[in-house]
């Protein structure tokens, strides 16, 4: 089975592959057009990524709509969250936003929508979040994009091992649920 995946955040593509390529897929990235996001939703704009690389490749995509829910920021940037604040600056922004705020109401959550869709226009849907707190500092090399000032249990995601991080993250729990879902439509090919 081979599948394309949809993404141009570099960070991305290195967890899709840990996540898919156990499961018997062939990942395969491609020059792909960057449609626009102008979906409501994490599963919305999911679809618009998933669909147009399906409809480019003739392949089976998937892609991951993701972003950082902060509670006092009411949600903010969630699905803004690749374009909240200029590149390189978006944590700092975070970190700025909740100067002062102490540790009890540093609540935040990730979300990631996973869309796969197939070249006949069927699709498969997952859904994963993971809740923690937003550090006071970052904190830690690893990932990429906010991980470094999402705590959970007293680490950031940018402290942990990938398979530290992917045993809790939203993206690990998506894939989970993406995997079951992808074995039981595969079946009803069979
Ligand atoms: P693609 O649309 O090409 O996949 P993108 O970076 O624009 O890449 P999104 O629109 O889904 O992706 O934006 C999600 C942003 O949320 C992403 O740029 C990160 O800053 C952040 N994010 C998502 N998952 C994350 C994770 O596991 N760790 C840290 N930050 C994450």
């Amino acid at each position: 089975m081979k599948f394309v995946i949809a993404t141009h955040n570099k960070g991305k593509v290195v967890e899709f592959k840990r996540m898919l390529e156990p499961m018997g897929i062939e990942v395969v990235t491609a020059e792909l057009s960057e449609p626009e996001e102008n979906g409501t939703t994490f599963g919305e704009n999911a679809f618009i990524k998933a669909d147009s690389a399906c409809k480019e490749t003739g392949l089976p995509a998937v892609a991951d709509d993701s972003g950082l829910c902060v509670d006092y920021l009411d949600g903010a940037p969630g699905i803004y969250s690749a374009r909240f604040a200029e590149p390189g600056k978006r944590r700092l922004t975070v970190l700025e936003k909740l100067k002062g705020v102490p540790e009890e109401q540093r609540g935040a959550h990730f979300v990631s929508a996973v869309c796969c869709v197939f070249p006949n226009g069927d699709r498969i849907d997952a859904e994963g979040k993971c809740y923690g707190t937003i550090a006071f500092e970052s904190r830690g090399e690893n990932g990429f994009g906010y991980d470094s000032i999402f705590v959970q249990d007293g680490r950031t995601f940018g402290e942990m091992t990938d398979e530290e991080k992917d045993a809790r993250s939203h993206r690990g729990k998506a894939f989970a649920e993406f995997e079951e879902k992808l074995r039981e439509y595969l079946k009803g090919k069979g």
